[in-house]
């Protein structure tokens, strides 16, 4: 029977279906536009963006610098746009990314308000059916996943979220109309990167503001501060020698760590080398420190200590200042939240700590919280509570590739991917962004991904090939590989989302390496090399 027959319309069918209008969606449409090729994003939200989209909490800013976070793929594009701080605010992100998507009138290829539900794979096509929230299919012969390592937000496990009579949301899914805090008691929950920047925020406005925290995180002043037009123009004219660093630094930042050993150097030279770091913008105390920060135990010791006093010194309540400072991993073993006042907001007198390791909450009710020495009345709850990070916004979509295997019960005890783009199983799928990629300065990570992808569509096109798959040795080598980096690294000791630990996602308790930690440029030469030797690693058909 045709589709005329059924009075259904036809299926819609594109050479490339890209799921995300984020960043990397985005610029990948941008590029397979190039290749000539019919191309549909999907996107849950009513706007492009992706994470600048979808997080308008309070507070949301770059902890990148702001030039070195935009899309460099365009001169005129740069020539254009000037940022306004060194670390922009969110609002400011979206508006850029809005002005791309208006410069290149990316929306006519973009289909809003449509949530994938579903991707199956069918050798027959070979292509894959995909499939909306509002019931609709689309197929395509290459699926590419734009959906990025921190988009699936998670609620806490704790019971009577659902009674709370009040105003609550998750960071991630602000609202986006304006929240006034003023007169008002709040709470925040999370105590992470978002929760820190919330809070710094909220706590400007609040009547009283309660925080609850279960694990301190080490924070490390941000120093933001305003873009004149003279000096904007200053970094335009660096703009290549910018890029190009990115380029040679580890993690693409503007910064990278310190040649030396912590020891090599006197106490007098370590301890001013520090205050410097801790005195300038950025993420430099982190990613740019001595190198053996993250590998040495005693040297991570004698950093997290300086940071130890650091806090003493601004928190005025030498108690408070004690609950502030982690006890259960070092400086920079998780992903270190940038901060513009957080710890003295501690000495306000409308803000309080809650320490739930000593009175843990037992749950939300109707008008607050209850923890087990006391009960809290809020008029809003924030719940600045994470991720189900890298794999988590895959395993939302039933992805499912050759024999109708799941993807998510392929990855149940971690990802194998080759260069974190393929999945052997799961032919003619590219992930952007997705596990084993390198995070660190993400855009420029997005646009080598996508430009790597982009070779490989074009070679396909060129070569009259239909059917992609990545074979199983080779994802068992990059897999290995992967791991292999991990190993040594005190980050990978430490429960976060960078380990894959989310006590509210059943199954994601046990730590894993699901990120590359090896070096940008490294990666990308590895994959430089496979698209220079006509992508042999790849079975191709
Ligand atoms: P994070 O860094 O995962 O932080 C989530 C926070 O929420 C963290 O403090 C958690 O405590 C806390 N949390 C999570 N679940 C609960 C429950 N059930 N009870 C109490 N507290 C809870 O997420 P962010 O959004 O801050 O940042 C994610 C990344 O996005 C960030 O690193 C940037 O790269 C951008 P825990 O530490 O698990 O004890």
């Amino acid at each position: 029977m045709n589709d005329m027959q059924t009075g259904q319309a036809p299926v819609q069918t594109f050479d490339a279906i890209i799921i995300g209008a984020g960043m990397s969606g985005m610029y990948q449409l941008v590029r397979l536009r190039e290749l000539g090729l019919s191309v549909r994003v999907l996107e849950a939200g009513t706007g492009v963006g992706g994470t600048w989209y979808w997080n308008r909490y309070p507070g949301a800013r770059f902890d990148s610098e702001s030039y070195s976070y935009q899309f460099s793929f365009s001169r005129e594009l740069l020539d254009e746009w000037d940022w306004s701080e060194h670390f922009s605010s969110q609002p400011e992100t979206l508006r850029y990314l809005n002005h791309v998507a208006d410069k290149f009138d990316l929306r006519r290829d973009i289909q809003f308000s449509s949530r994938v539900t579903a991707a199956h794979y069918d050798d027959a096509m070979p292509g894959w059916t995909v499939t909306l929230d509002n019931g609709d299919s689309l197929q395509c012969r290459f699926l590419i996943t734009a959906i990025g390592p921190l988009s699936a937000p998670t609620m806490p496990n704790i019971p009577g979220v659902e009674t709370f009579q009040g105003r609550s949301c998750h960071t991630a899914n602000w609202p986006h109309e304006p929240v006034s805090f003023e007169g008002k008691r709040v709470a925040v929950i999370g105590t992470g990167a978002t929760g820190v920047q919330t809070i710094q925020e909220v706590a400007k406005t609040a009547k009283h503001l309660t925080v609850f925290q279960r694990t301190p995180n080490w924070c490390a002043p941000l120093h933001n501060s305003r873009i004149s037009k003279a000096e904007m123009e200053t970094i335009r004219a660096n703009y290549p020698a910018m890029f190009q660093l990115c380029q040679e630094t580890f993690s693409c930042f503007l910064h990278t760590a310190d040649t030396r050993n912590t020891f090599d150097v006197s106490e007098e030279e370590r301890l001013a080398f520090w205050e410097k770091l801790y005195a300038s913008p950025g993420f430099g105390i982190w990613v740019g420190n001595f190198k053996d920060m993250l590998t040495n135990r005693e040297a991570n010791a004698a950093i997290s200590e300086f940071v130890a006093n650091k806090i003493r010194q601004r928190v005025k309540d030498p108690v408070v200042a004690e609950k502030l400072i982690p006890k259960n991993h070092g400086f920079g073993t998780r992903r270190v939240p940038m901060e513009t006042r957080y710890y003295e907001v501690y000495n306000q007198d409308n803000v309080k700590l809650v320490d739930i390791n000593e009175t843990p909450i037992e749950r939300i009710t109707p008008t607050g919280i209850k923890t087990s020495d006391a009960d809290y009345a809020f008029d809003i709850i924030i719940y600045a509570t994470g991720f189900d990070a890298i794999t988590g916004s895959f395993d939302r979509i039933d992805i499912r590739g050759t024999d109708g295997q799941k993807l998510k019960d392929r990855w149940r005890h971690g990802p194998e991917t080759y260069l974190g783009v393929m999945v052997n199983g799961f032919p003619n799928m590219m992930m952007l962004m997705g596990p084993h990629m390198a995070l660190g300065n993400i855009p420029r990570s997005i646009e080598h991904n996508v430009d790597w992808v982009t070779g490989l569509m074009r070679f396909a096109h060129d070569n009259r090939i239909n059917r992609i798959e990545a074979t199983a040795d080779e994802v068992k080598a990059w897999t290995d590989h992967v791991k292999a980096l991990g190993d040594g690294l005190l980050t990978f000791e430490v429960n976060s989302w960078m380990t894959g630990v989310n006590t509210n996602v059943e199954g994601k308790q046990v730590r894993i390496i699901n990120r590359y930690a090896g070096s940008a440029p490294d990666y990308r030469a590895r994959c430089d090399a496979v698209a220079a030797s006509g992508y042999r690693e790849l079975a191709l058909a």
